[in-house]
């Protein structure tokens, strides 16, 4: 059996994994990533879309910034639609701050077509993965890659190996709690090859539910509608699809322009948090660690800030400073609750309730209050300015 020694072992290469293997691997830091997925299915992952000015700038600042610069799209701002009527929010003339339109799925193909220039080791298609001896200085991985067994020793394991990994459930139960809720809605998501009917990105809440309109380029449209989180994609047509669409965000003078639609898939919608993101020498960053729901465009951007934060522990870490590693997990949580609260906010004042009870409608109109508060108070703009491009480090 191959038993190989590294410094860092990463499991997962979403971009949490990619991106610490990378921010280390430029450090001069070994590092070695484990996936139990093929290169073909994660480059193929359709997810978030925008970036926050901070993580636009990890990505310049590891020299990942070509793709983001050259193809990125920078917004001002969102606009925010209720009642028949659209209103900007403009974050620039708000905070002095933009956000970058620019796929994961963008970010991810960069991550690896750099992992893949200079030669990274990533364990593509590994199967069986395990972590073992967390609770000591010499933590091992185990996995099956090419039908063989292999044995990888590191001083640390981190995962980055999403909400469905393995590496949460090896924190013993007794030291970890979780904080999580579920939506009684979900996002049906669709590509389209159509030029987006709009300049930035549409939140919409219309009586039959939430709507948006996002992008991933010029050419192709990013679009959402508010489902029951039971129903199946089979039940959705792309025609049943785009009448849904016209009816939640059209008004008055504007075309919702349609086009082929080349993916479309239903996600549900949870907040999670674990109460601990280090476990020993297991450190969890992204959606190891917590999942919010994605009408704040944070899942990415706070899987990116856990990895911002965690490089530079470990790189202090092996320069012998061990502050920041023995804070990472308090810092990155503490900024995690910021983030959750944010997205809570930004689902419950954007979705339609399902239910049709007196109560249910009584919150139906306290939402549109919440909405014509929101968006006619410079005061609050302001402060859902500040949070959606990104609060710092
Ligand atoms: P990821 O889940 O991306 O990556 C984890 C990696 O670990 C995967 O490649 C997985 O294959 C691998 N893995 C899992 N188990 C393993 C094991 N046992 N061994 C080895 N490898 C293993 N965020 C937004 O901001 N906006 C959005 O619109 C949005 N839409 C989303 C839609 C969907 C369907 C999902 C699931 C998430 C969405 N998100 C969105 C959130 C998403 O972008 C995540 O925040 C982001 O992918 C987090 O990155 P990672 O932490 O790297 O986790
Ligand atoms: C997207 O473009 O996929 C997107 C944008 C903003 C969100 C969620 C998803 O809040």
């Amino acid at each position: 059996m191959p038993v190989e020694t590294t410094r860092v072992a990463i499991i997962g290469a979403g971009p949490a994994g990619l991106l610490l293997g990378w921010a280390l691997r430029r450090a001069g830091i070994d590092a070695i990533i484990v996936e139990n997925r093929s290169v073909d299915y994660i480059l193929a992952r359709v997810r978030a879309g925008v970036l926050e000015q901070g993580s636009v700038d990890t990505l310049k600042r590891l020299g990942l910034g070509d793709g983001v610069t050259s193809a990125g799209l920078i917004h001002d701002g969102i606009y925010l639609q209720f009642a028949g009527e659209r209103h900007h929010v403009d974050f620039n003339e708000l905070v002095g701050r933009t956000v970058t339109v620019y796929g994961q799925q963008a970010v991810v193909a960069d991550l690896v077509h750099a992992h893949a220039a200079d030669g990274s080791t990533i364990y593509f298609e590994s199967s069986d993965v395990a972590v073992h001896d967390i609770e000591t200085k010499s933590p091992r991985v185990t996995f099956t890659h090419d039908g063989e067994q292999h044995e990888l020793h590191a001083d640390i394991i981190v995962g980055a190996d999403g909400f469905h990994g393995v590496c949460r459930p090896a924190i013993p139960a007794d030291h970890l709690t979780v904080y999580e809720r579920t939506y009684p809605y979900a996002w049906l998501g669709i590509l389209a090859t159509v030029p987006p009917s709009t300049d930035e990105l549409i939140y919409c809440l219309h009586d039959d539910g939430f709507a948006m309109h996002s992008m991933r380029s010029l050419q192709v449209s990013r679009l959402y509608l508010q489902v029951d989180p039971s129903e199946s994609i089979d039940n959705w047509s792309d025609a049943r699809i785009w009448e849904a669409l016209h009816t939640r965000l059209g008004v008055p003078g504007w075309t919702l322009h349609e086009g082929e639609v080349t993916e479309k898939s239903i996600t549900p919608m949870r907040s999670f948090v674990a109460s601990t993101l280090q476990y020993g020498s297991l450190f969890l960053a992204g959606d190891a660690g917590h999942i919010v729901p994605p009408t704040g465009a944070k899942g990415l951007n706070s899987a990116i800030a856990d990895v911002t934060m965690l490089a530079d522990a470990l790189i202090a870490h092996y320069a012998d400073d061990d502050t920041a590693l023995r804070g990472y997990s308090a810092a990155a949580l503490a900024r995690q609750w910021r983030i959750q609260q944010f997205s809570q906010w930004m689902t419950q004042m954007l979705h339609r309730h399902p239910g049709t009870t007196d109560q249910h409608d009584f919150d139906y109109r306290s939402q549109l209050g919440q909405l014509d508060y929101t968006t006619g108070s410079t005061h609050a703009m302001r402060s859902l300015a500040e949070q959606y491009t990104g609060l710092p480090l």
